[in-house]
């Protein structure tokens, strides 16, 4: 028989507001389309990011305490935006072999909480094709997110909940707090630049979205990180990571938008922590590479996002993104293929 896995990511469904990305929702819907019309079995994995929480006010207010309640509040706000999606995916997992298996990000850290879990399962309603985990792998393909190798994203997995003021939240890596209290400004004032990649061309064609950028930076080094002992004093989710900061800075110096440049590092992370596989897929990254390493005998694949999102060369108009995904073939249990593709509508 013929097993097919789909592997999407950072699709960033949001509540239909400034800080939601998400705009091809045609796009997505047809693609997912074109894989339930596939024969067989087929897998949908989506890698992470799927949902962005973390871009979503709760009252008019970003926080980074994060309740079940709250998580659970966001979620239905999402399917209320794009009903759509969601009725798609439940036409995938019609097809009795199909199955779902979200894997999380760190734009989605509330997929960790069981009463999230549920709703979703409830909404989809094929409750035992939907699985929800970290990581996606068998013996020969591992496929995450890419935070748990980003310096500023990695979260203790074996410790996704914490307990502060009597109440139980998530457990969060010190990136979203960087985000949900300070760099969130710079989608505010400036929503459209912030979908441009490479962010360090963004920054080198728009003067007012580098500067509003260095002044968030500078009152985030300052308050987040040195002053970070009196802020952050007694809340829990504020620590700050400074061995893996200087871990960063000693892998990369101060670089820390041009994301090309962190790829190779993540990879070589992401194989010591799960050796001997033939590939590796991730995503985080908002870019794509395929590479196809014949003298260790691995593939190693970067899917883009699914948000709106631009490309920019220097000196040149920004052009739309197209939608990637990796494909991987079994053929009676035998990997056959796996390859980074385009999908056009
Ligand atoms: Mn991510």
């Amino acid at each position: 028989m013929k097993k097919n896995i789909y592997v999407i990511s950072d699709i960033e469904l949001g509540q239909g507001d400034i800080f939601d990305d998400f705009k091809d929702e045609q796009a997505l819907i047809n693609f997912l389309k074109y894989i339930t019309k596939e024969k067989g079995k087929n897998i949908l994995v989506l890698n992470g990011d799927t949902f962005d929480f973390l871009k979503m006010q709760y009252k008019g207010t970003f926080t980074h305490h994060i309740t079940e309640e709250l998580s659970l509040w966001k979620m239905k706000r999402i399917v209320e935006t794009y009903p759509r999606v969601f009725e798609t995916l439940r036409v995938f997992l019609n097809k009795s072999a199909n199955r779902v298996h979200f894997n999380i990000g760190n734009h989605d850290f509330d997929l960790f909480w069981p009463a999230v879990q549920k709703y979703l399962k409830e909404v989809l309603e094929h409750e035992k094709k939907i699985t929800f985990a970290a990581e996606y792998q068998n013996r020969d393909i591992h496929i995450e997110h890419g935070h748990q190798v980003d310096y500023f994203f990695k979260q203790d997995v074996s410790k996704p909940f914490l307990k502060h003021k009597g109440e139980k939240i998530l457990n969060l890596p010190f990136g979203y707090l960087a985000v949900s209290k300070y760099f969130i400004e710079l989608k505010r004032h400036f929503p459209q630049e912030e979908k441009i990649y490479p962010r360090h061309h963004a920054f080198e064609n728009f003067p007012e979205f580098r500067q509003m950028k260095q002044k968030i930076a500078y009152n985030f080094v300052v308050k987040g990180i040195i002053l970070n002992f009196i802020m952050g004093l007694g809340d829990p989710v504020a620590n700050v990571p400074y061995f893996n900061l200087i871990k960063h800075m000693y892998k990369h110096g101060l670089e820390i938008y041009d994301e090309s440049k962190f790829t190779d590092k993540r990879f070589k992370d992401l194989i010591k922590q799960n050796p001997r596989r033939k590939a590796y897929i991730m995503g985080h990254l908002h870019l794509t590479r395929h590479i196809i390493n014949s003298k260790k005998n691995n593939i190693l694949i970067v899917t883009d996002t699914w948000r709106e999102e631009y490309e920019m060369s220097r000196g040149e108009e920004p052009i739309l993104k197209p939608k990637t995904y990796a494909h991987i073939v079994y053929d009676n249990d035998k990997l056959n293929k796996v390859d980074l593709l385009t999908f056009s509508q």
